[in-house]
């Protein structure tokens, strides 16, 4: 069975600054691709304040807001485009509940994390915030179609 164009959409996922200097990024890559999710962008990227401001400007408002700028540009983050049927409600699955404590064991947090200030990986939250970050992350030559040799029908 062969997914439409339409059916296939795409998500922002980046490993924060946290799970860079744990050495984190192989293993969060990993359960992606184990999944069967396509990459279509990737790098490894020092935030600029303002970029991090525009990403979370929806929480601008929230007291941990400052401390979560401080936090997203303390060091290099991987910004990562995931496409696939679903992808975004099934990054966020994989990824599990925002506080690492309550996240269920198998997810990134669960298994990984064990704060909320320090929980390694965002994923976008809705397929019209997939495309919005990922506009937002990446230029349009640094994304790139192809076509993966194995499970073509996963795509
Ligand atoms: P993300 O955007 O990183 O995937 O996280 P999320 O949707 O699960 O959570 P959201 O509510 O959008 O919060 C974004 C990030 O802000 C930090 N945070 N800190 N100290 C706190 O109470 C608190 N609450 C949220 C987390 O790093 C969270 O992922």
């Amino acid at each position: 069975l062969v997914a439409s164009l339409e059916q296939v959409e795409q998500t922002y996922i980046m490993v924060k600054p946290d799970g860079v200097q744990r050495g984190l990024v192989g293993e969060i890559i990993s359960r992606f691709e184990r999944k069967g999710f396509k990459l279509t962008g990737l790098k490894l990227f020092q935030c600029p304040k303002e970029l991090a401001e525009e990403h979370y400007k929806d929480l601008k408002t929230k007291s941990f807001y400052p401390t979560l700028i401080d936090y997203i540009t303390s060091g290099p983050v991987v910004c990562m485009v995931w496409e696939g049927v679903g992808v975004v409600a099934s990054a966020r699955k994989l990824i599990g509940s925002t506080n690492p404590l309550q996240a269920e064991p198998g997810t990134i947090r669960g298994d990984l994390a064990v704060q909320t200030g320090r929980n390694v990986v965002h994923g976008s939250d809705s397929p019209e915030n997939g495309k919005r970050e990922t506009a937002l992350w990446f230029k349009e030559g640094e994304l790139y179609e192809w076509t993966p040799a194995q499970a073509p029908w996963l795509m």
